[in-house]
Parts: C-alpha cells; structure tokens; sequence
C-alpha cells in the first residue's frame, strides 16, 4: 500500500469488494431491465472511489447519497456485523421495485438504510443539501446540549406511543452528503454552500462534509474544464478537499484528513473526488451522441476497479488472478441474488402505496394536547408564570389572531423544549406584524432566531432539525416567498415518509403569513393567494386559521401531530385578519377570543380537518363554505341576509388539506344551497376542491361560487376589482335565496 495513505492491505481487499459488488450492481440492473424486470439502470461505475470516503466515516455518521453510491452503500454495509445489512440484496430489491426493499418499500430505488445510516435522497439533484445542512446543525445543538428529545427524526416502527427518542447520532458525528458535479451550479446547492458558510462566518458549528462526486458531465452536458474546482474552492467558510476518485488510495487518505477536520472543528469543508462515469447516464443513454470513442475509452483506463486491482497486486496483497476469481464470485452472489428478488411482490394496491405517506393517528394527537395542557396547568404553571412575565394570557382580555399565535407559541415552546422558531427577522424584530415578539427574550437566541435570506435554506433547516430530533416551527414572511422554496416542503419534507416507510421523518410546522385584503400595503407580493401548490403535495396538512381561538387550538393540534405522527403541516395565517378586532361595527369587539386556559385546551381540541359552522338565525336557509378572510366577510353578509330571515350557516373549513368533506357534506346537505366563498384564484384554487368533494359525494342541491380573478393583484385600490368583496357574497347569496 502507499505508506501515507493509512490504507492498509486488508482495508483495500475489503473496499476492493465493495467496488466489485457496486459494479456487479450495475450490471445486474440492465440485465433486470432488459429482461423486463428491473425499473431503474442508472449506475455508480467509475464513482466506485466513493467506497473510500465510506472507510474514512463511522457508520453512524449519517449520509445523504448521491445515486451513484452503490460502493459507499456496500463498503458501510461491511462495517456492520457480517449479515446485518445485505447491500447486494437491498440494492437489487429496489431495482426491481420489490415491496420487501427495505426502507422505501418499491416506492423508489434509493440508497437508504437505518441500519447504516443512510437517509434516503429524492431523484431531484441537489435537493437533499439544504436538508444535510439542517441536519449538521440539529447534530451540532444537541452535543450542545439543547434538550433534543421529543420528536425524533428517526421514528421507532409504529408501535403506538408517541416515539420518544434521542436522535440517533453520536454527538461527534459528521454529516455526509453527497453529490454530482453538474449538481453543485443547482439553487439548492448554492444557497446549502451559502448557508453553511455564513453559519461559519457567523461561528456557527456545522460537522458537515460535503462530497462532489466530479465525472465531468450532467448527463450530456460538460461541466467546464476547472469550474468544478473552482467553484468549490471559492466557498467562504467551507475548506476545500481534493482526490482522485479513482485512486482508492488517495481518495482514503484525503476522505480521512477530510472527516477528521471536519469531525475535530465542527465546520463545513467539500471533498472534491474527481471520477469517470462508466456505461453511460443510465441505461438508456447512447453516449455516443455527445461523446467521442476516444474520450469513452480514456475513462475506461481510468476505472477504479482496474486501479484497485493494480495497487492490490503492486502491494503483493493479492494475485491478478486472486483478484478475478473474487470479481466472478461477488457477481455470481449478485446473480443469484438477483433471481431470487426479481419475481418477489410489489406493492399491490393505492392502500399499500399510501400506507406510509401520512398516517394521522387523531386520538393520540387529542391525548398529547390533553398530556402538555396537565403539565401546563400542574408541574409548567410556574414556568407559564415567569415565561408571561406574571400576565398570563388566558387573563389578559380576548384577542387578536396575531395575540393567540404569539401566546400559542410560548405556550408550546414552554411545552416543547426541542421546538425552534426561526425564520427572516423573527427574533430581534418579533416578525413583520409582531407576531413572534417577545419569543427571544423568552427563550433565547438558540431556539429563537433569525436566518439568512433565503426560504431554501430556512425549510431546509427544518427538514434537518426534524431529522436530528427537534421540533422545528420555521416561518416564511410571506407566501409569495415560500414558492421560490417550494421543492424543500414538496419534494423533500412531504416525501420523507414516502421514501423510508416512516423509518424517518421530519416533523414541521411552518408558518406562512399570506392571503390578500392588506389594506394600505397592497401588491402581489404581500397578497399572495396561491395555495394550489400546497393542496396538492401529498400528505401535507394545510391549516388556515381565521379567528384568534381557532388559531391557537389548530397551531396546538399541528405542533402535537408533527410530535406524534411526524406531521408536515402548513399554518397559514391571513395578515389582513391579524390584528382585526371588530366583526360586525366598530368596536364590537367579534374578531377577538379570549385565550383558553390549559384547562380548555383538551374540551377546545381542533383535530385536523374538522370544519366549523357559524349559525345565523334559523341556519337553514343557506351553506356558506369558505374559510380565511371569507369567514369573516361572510359572516358579515349572514348577519344581514338574517335580519330579513334567511337564517345562514358559515363554515369555516379551517383545514385546506386534507379538506373537512364529512363537515363539507353534512352542512351542504342541511340547507341544500351551497354557496362556495373562495378568496383564491377562480382556476386552480380552493372552490374547485370544494365543488369536486360535494359533487363526489352525491350533491345535489343548489351550488355557487365566488372567487377571485385569475391574476396577480395590482397595488392599491385596484385589487378590490379582482378580489372576492362582500357584495359579490351577497349578490350570489341572493341568487341562491331566490332560486
Ligand atoms: C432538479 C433536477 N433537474 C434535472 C434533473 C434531471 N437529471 C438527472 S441527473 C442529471 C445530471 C446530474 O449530473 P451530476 O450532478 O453531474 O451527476 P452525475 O449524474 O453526473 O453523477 C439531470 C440533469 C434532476 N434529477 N433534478
Ligand atoms: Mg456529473
């Protein structure tokens, strides 16, 4: 072996078979694909270095993969006890979509594992490292020694006890997190460089590695000669790393200067391996549309395989033919291997697709609330006290929307030691609209604080926090911004579950300040009422509170589901109601609700997606579905439409996902005249949604709608020609009365 690399002649024969097993891997991908049997070819060949950077970490480091890490995932897996992971067997199980692979389940070939901690990476590049920077963050406070128990990010198999465990890495550990070179010019991979070198500069501690797995191409796409190289090196706050990737031996030694400065500093650094990429993008891809022979065959001199054997035999640890014989041996053991998963079942039903996505368990949310509220009045009373500086909420007078969430907030960080408030001028500021205030004193700057600008990177921490075992609650300023981000909450944070059948998840409650009817601060961007893109997101829940008592029992309820069932939620509060006081004239005081006391929060329980009505009279004239600033408005026409005796029930739908269709269905049907108030776009918002559920659930009364415009709102006055207004609520009212 080179001397002064550390390898030693068993470590090479040991990583030498995780390279030729990654291979074999490969090549059995086709051949499944071929045959018809195998759904996924793209492949680690000319990557399989990466088996020492795997030597160079602890297998309780946790890794985010790239996909072509077939030989970190095989040399991890013999770092374990013989028999404890089958590498051979996972790998080729998700290849053919096998319901028996172990952390997706068929749902996709990812490289994941408990056992190894390997968390599963989505196939949208770049988009696990604002995640893997969370992530060195929540390892990093919890050697600090905020209290990170509570909502675990790995979740003990559902055993029915809320799970409550300690992150499962060791408070040295490292983050990995892997990648191609074309991926390190994506968004989400600048604004994670970005991010983790401004928490540097700020002299935050991240343990994190980054890993550019450099072969040159983005599919048919050169990467520039030297950008890579460039790029990383000129990252403030992150140390820059080189190796040869194909070179075992260098890739070690440097993996290990690399991990041990990382692991010994707590900050960020970026090994940069460069590689070849073997047989192609994937399967399907005929290299020689952008690639010379010449070029393709200058690779294959290059294959880590070939470079391994050569040291190997340069080193006397092994013969040529020693060495052939192991290669024929590994890829019979992935033959066989590969004919008995081939044919095993896949998932066999929508139930069984679904079944991890997000399961809600109501009653155990209920018990939580129930549980925090004893506390809160018994053991947390004196905490309560001193937190709310002697003037406890439920004694103050009733409030605003804005009020309930700040108190709802305290209350929950006093009963939730691993929740984190964080977000854009949160802290010092207490928010745009004072929501956060005060929260910093209370609690400090390590769990209340404000970030860099940048949503990606703000939901991002979170996706990691949740991982690492805390209970983070990000904001995002405006609704407008969250859609620049958005891919962190779709593809990421709802996905988590999908992809390791709940083994992990990221637990999250963000709040999202939006909806329209600002009055003297107009504009697209501070009105924004596209929720489209979030009703649809499989297994997120949407909560848009419009009262003051609703939202501080709904924020309770998505904090206790993040806890219990490793919930996503979106809270998303309308600015225009924040700080409304009065319903029907001025001073009347309808917009307000006193705070419950913890002795109500159990009988003031909101579970998710249950709606609620708001009679007026007789309540059997008309239905008003809406929810947001349209309850109000709503209620407003109601009480006049009443006192001429048409009796209206408003229901505020309160959740927007999943939608409250037994609520929806039951008040629909007590009066047989619906009338959808939808504050969002006419296209694509949330009428549509609510139309389609009575329709499917047989309907067949009267039904109308009012939305808003299909635009973006004008500044000023204006915005009131596209917008739902009373009128346009009473004239439908009307219609529907008469008809
Ligand atoms: C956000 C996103 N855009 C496009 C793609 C399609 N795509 C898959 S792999 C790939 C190239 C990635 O190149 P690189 O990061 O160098 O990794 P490599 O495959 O070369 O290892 C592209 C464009 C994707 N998966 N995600
Ligand atoms: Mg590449």
């Amino acid at each position: 072996m080179r001397p002064d690399s550390g390898l030693t002649g068993t470590m090479a024969r040991e990583l030498f078979d995780a390279q030729v097993t990654s291979r074999h891997l490969d090549l059995a991908a086709r051949r499944l694909r071929a045959d018809g049997a195998g759904y996924y070819t793209i492949g680690s060949a000319g990557h399989e270095g990466n088996a020492g950077v795997a030597a160079a970490l602890r297998p309780t480091d946790p890794a985010l993969l790239h996909y072509r890490s077939g030989a970190f995932y095989a040399a991890r897996a013999a770092q374990l006890a013989e028999g404890k992971v089958d590498a051979i067997r996972d790998v080729l199980r998700g290849v053919v979509a096998s319901a028996a692979e172990p952390i997706a389940g068929g749902r996709h070939k990812v490289f994941g594992s408990t056992d190894l901690n390997v968390i599963p990476t989505t196939s949208t590049i770049a988009s696990h490292l604002p995640r893997a920077v969370g992530l060195a963050f929540a390892v990093e406070r919890s050697r600090q020694g905020l209290d990170a128990r509570g909502s675990s990010g790995r979740h003990a198999a559902d055993s029915g006890q809320p799970v409550l465990v300690p992150p499962a890495w060791p408070r040295d550990a490292v983050v990995l997190c892997s990648f191609g070179d074309a991926s390190v010019n994506h968004a989400s991979a600048v604004a994670a460089f970005n991010t983790a070198g401004w928490s540097d500069f700020t002299g935050l501690r991240l343990p994190l590695l980054f890993v550019c797995e450099d072969n040159g191409l983005g599919i048919s796409v050169r990467s520039p000669a030297g950008w890579v190289g460039e790029t990383l090196r000129s990252r403030p706050g992150i140390r820059y790393f080189h190796a040869d990737g194909c070179d075992l031996a260098d890739t070690y030694a440097v993996a290990r200067s690399a991990v041990s400065w990382v692991r010994r500093h707590r900050r960020p650094a970026v090994l940069h391996l460069r590689t070849v990429r073997l047989m192609g993008h994937a399967g399907a891809d005929a290299e020689l549309a952008y690639r010379t022979p010449a070029e393709i065959e200058h690779d294959l001199t290059l294959d880590p395989l070939l470079r391994t054997a050569r040291l190997l035999v340069d080193a006397g640890q092994a013969s040529p033919m020693e060495l052939l014989s192991r290669y024929d041996e590994i890829g019979w053991r992935v033959q066989q291997t590969a004919a008995g998963v081939r044919d095993e079942p896949k998932l066999a039903s929508a139930a069984e697709v679904v079944a991890p996505l997000a399961p809600r368990r109501p009653l155990r949310v209920a018990k939580t609330i129930a549980r925090a509220a004893e506390r809160a009045a018994g053991a947390a009373l004196a905490e309560r006290h001193r937190v709310f500086g002697g003037r406890l909420p439920e004694q103050t007078g009733p409030q605003t929307l804005a009020q309930a969430v700040n108190a709802t907030l305290t209350d929950l960080m006093i009963s939730h030691p691993q929740a984190m408030v964080f977000g854009e001028d949160v802290a010092r500021k207490g928010g745009v609209y004072g929501v956060t205030k005060g929260l910093r004193d209370r609690f400090g700057p390590a769990r209340v604080f404000d970030t860099l600008l940048d949503e990606t990177s703000i939901l991002g921490l979170g996706l990691g926090a949740g991982l690492g075992g805390l209970l983070p609650i990000p904001e995002i300023q405006y609704l407008a911004y969250l859609h620049n981000a958005e891919d962190q909450l779709r593809g990421e944070a709802a996905s988590m579950r999908f992809f390791s059948q709940g083994a992990y998840r990221n637990p999250m409650v963000v709040r999202i300040a939006g909806l329209a009817y600002q009055k003297g601060f107009g504009g697209h961007f501070h009105n924004d009422h596209s929720v489209a893109v979030l009703r649809d997101i499989p297994g997120l829940v949407v909560a848009v509170p419009s009262r003051a008592d609703d939202a501080a029992a709904m924020l309770r309820t998505c904090v206790a589901a993040a806890e219990v069932d490793g919930t996503v939620s979106v809270f998303l509060e309308p600015i225009a109601l924040y700080h409304t006081r009065d319903l029907h004239t001025d001073g009347d005081g309808g917009w307000l609700s006193p705070y419950a006391a913890p002795d109500r929060w159990a009988d003031t329980h909101v579970p998710v997606g249950r709606a609620r009505s708001h009679s007026y009279g007789t309540g059997d004239r008309l239905t008003v579905l809406t929810f947001g600033n349209g309850v109000r408005m709503s209620l407003r026409v109601a009480a006049r439409l009443a006192e001429e005796g048409h009796g209206c029930r408003v229901v505020d739908l309160r959740w927007l996902a999943p939608l409250p269709l037994a609520d929806i269905v039951r008040e629909a049907g007590a009066t047989g005249r619906v009338l959808v108030v939808d504050e969002t776009r006419r296209s694509g918002g949330v009428g549509e949604g609510v139309l389609a559920a009575l329709v499917d659930a047989g309907y067949v009364g009267l039904a109308r709608r009012v939305a808003a415009v299909d635009t973006f709102l004008p500044l000023g006055p204006a915005a009131d020609h596209v917008l739902v207004g009373e009128d346009a609520i009473e004239r439908a009212a009307r219609a529907l009365l008469s008809a």
